[in-house]
C-alpha cells in the first residue's frame, strides 16, 4: 500500500500501511502513541491500534495542547498538536530522544484533560480524566487509580460493586490543585486510571483472589494503589496484594465501624465486616500501628472493639474525635504510624449520612465532609504505599452526593499520595 499523505490517518490507513521499511510501530500504553519513522515525515493519526474510541482519543491529555508534550512542543517551537504520536517501538539510538529531541517521558502525559478544553460532562470518563493505561502496560506509572467493582462481602444493603462506575463520573469535576495545601498531585507524579480489577460477582473467594493477583501486580510494577471500592472487603485482598509476604503496614482507617469482626452467620469469616481481623490474622497489618477515627453507631456485642484494643488498635471513637478535634486527633495518629509504611483506608460511611446517605450501613453522628478533609491533609509526609475509598452505594445516593463527596476524598487523599510517592523518588 502507498504511503498515504502525510497527516492525519485512519486507524484502518494506520494498520493497512506499510512504510516499506523494517521498522514497526504500536501503540504504547493502550494509548495514542506517536510515530515518527526516522528520515521519513512525522505523521500523526486519528485513533490508535487498540480500538479505543475515535472519541475517548480526542479527549486524552496526550491529544491536548496544554499538556507535557504539548508544552514539549512548544518549548521547541513546534506547534501544538491535537493529534497523539506514534513513537517506533525500535528505539532510536540517540538516548532514547525522537527526532524532535524529546524524550519518551516528555511525550507521555499523565495530566487530566482540561475543562478548559472539552466540557467536565463531556467525553468518555475515566478517574479524574486521566489517561486510561491497563496495568501491564503501566511501566512508568507511579500512582494508578483502579476500580474494584465488587460488593460480594456486603452484609446487609449491596450496591458498592456499581460504585467505580459512577466514582468516575463524579471525578471529572476533579481539578488540579489543592487550593488548601497547594499541592498539584498529577504534577508530582504520574497518575492513571489503571482501569476496574477482575472479579467475580458470584464467588467470594474467587474474587479475593483475582483482586490480590492484580494488585500483587500493580506492586511488582512499583505503582501506588488508589482504589475506588467496592465494599470494604475489598481491602483485604489489596493488603494481600500490596503487602504480600513484607512485613505488616501501619493503616489509618476511617470508619463508621472497625471491621474487626471475627465472622457473620455463624462462622462465615470474610464480609466487610471482618477485613481487618484477617489482615492482622495473616500479618498485613501491625496491629500496634492502626488508628481508627470516627467509630460509632450501636453494635452488635462490642467484641470487635475489645478484639482491636487488646491487639493495641487505638480507636478514636466519634465522641473523642469531636471532643479532641481534627489537630490533636490527627497529631496523634502520626505519632503512631511514625515513619512507618502505612496504608490509608477510607470508608465512606466514616462521613455523617446527612452528607454522605449513598451508603449500605450509615450510622449517624459521623464526621463531616471538610473534617475529613482537614484529617487527610494531616497525612501529607507520612510513607502511604496506598490507599482505598470504599462502601459508596449508587443505589442508595439517589441525589449522587455521596459519589461527589467520595470523589473530593479521592483527590485529598491522592495529594498525600503524590506528596509521598515524589518525596520517595527524591531520596
Ligand atoms: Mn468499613
Amino acid at each position: 500500500m502507498a504511503q498515504p499523505a502525510v497527516g492525519r490517518m485512519t486507524v484502518a490507513e494506520f494498520l493497512a500501511w506499510d512504510d516499506g521499511t523494517e521498522q514497526r510501530y504500536e501503540p504504547i500504553d493502550g494509548r495514542p502513541v506517536a510515530m515518527n519513522p526516522p528520515g521519513g515525515p512525522h505523521r500523526t493519526i486519528t485513533a490508535n491500534a487498540t480500538g479505543v474510541a475515535l472519541a475517548a482519543l480526542r479527549d486524552r491529555p496526550s491529544c491536548r495542547p496544554e499538556n507535557e508534550a504539548g508544552i514539549s512542543r512548544r518549548r521547541r517551537g513546534l506547534p501544538p498538536t491535537f493529534a497523539f504520536d506514534l513513537c517506533p517501538r525500535a528505539r532510536q539510538p540517540s538516548a532514547g530522544r525522537d527526532r524532535e529531541g524529546a524524550t519518551m517521558a516528555e511525550r507521555r502525559s499523565y495530566l487530566p484533560v482540561s475543562g478548559m478544553e472539552l466540557p467536565r460532562f463531556a467525553g468518555i470518563p475515566t478517574f479524574m480524566r486521566l489517561p486510561h493505561v491497563p496495568v501491564e502496560e503501566a511501566d512508568d506509572v507511579q500512582i494508578g487509580l483502579i476500580g474494584v467493582p465488587w460488593d460480594g462481602g456486603t452484609t446487609n444493603r449491596p450496591g458498592p460493586r456499581h460504585g467505580p462506575r459512577q466514582l468516575r463520573d463524579a471525578s471529572t469535576m476533579i481539578r488540579l490543585l489543592n487550593q488548601a495545601t497547594r499541592l498539584r498531585p498529577f504534577h508530582m507524579a504520574r497518575c492513571a486510571d489503571l482501569g476496574d480489577c477482575p472479579v467475580n460477582p458470584a464467588d467470594v473467594q474467587d474474587s479475593l483472589q483475582r483482586v490480590s493477583a492484580f494488585y500483587g501486580r500493580v506492586r511488582a510494577k512499583g505503582i501506588v494503589p488508589m482504589t475506588a471500592g467496592g465494599d470494604h472487603l475489598v481491602s483485604l485482598p489489596v493488603l494481600r496484594g500490596l503487602v504480600g509476604h513484607g512485613a505488616p503496614v501501619a493503616m489509618i482507617h476511617f470508619d463508621a465501624h472497625t471491621d474487626f469482626y471475627d465472622s457473620y452467620f455463624g462462622g462465615f469469616r470474610f464480609t466487610h465486616g471482618t477485613p481487618f481481623r484477617r489482615a492482622a490474622e495473616e500479618g498485613l497489618i501491625d496491629t500496634s500501628r492502626v488508628v481508627q477515627i470516627g467509630i460509632r453507631g450501636s453494635a452488635y456485642d462490642g467484641e470487635d472493639v475489645e478484639w482491636a484494643r487488646a491487639h493495641g488498635v487505638r480507636i478514636f471513637m466519634i465522641e473523642e474525635v469531636m471532643d479532641k478535634g481534627v489537630d490533636a486527633v490527627m497529631a496523634e495518629a502520626r505519632a503512631i504510624v511514625g515513619d512507618q509504611l502505612t496504608y490509608v483506608s477510607f470508608d465512606i460511611d466514616s462521613i455523617d449520612p446527612s452528607q454522605a446517605p449513598g451508603t449500605g450501613t450509615p450510622e449517624i453522628g459521623g464526621l463531616t465532609t471538610h473534617m475529613a478533609q482537614r484529617m487527610i491533609r494531616k497525612l501529607q509526609g507520612l510513607n502511604l504505599i496506598g490507599a482505598d475509598l470504599v462502601e459508596v452505594s449508587p443505589p442508595f445516593d439517589p441525589s449522587g452526593m455521596t459519589a461527589w463527596v467520595g470523589v473530593n476524598i479521592m483527590f485529598e487523599l491522592l495529594c498525600v499520595l503524590a506528596d509521598a510517592v515524589q518525596r520517595r523518588s527524591a531520596a
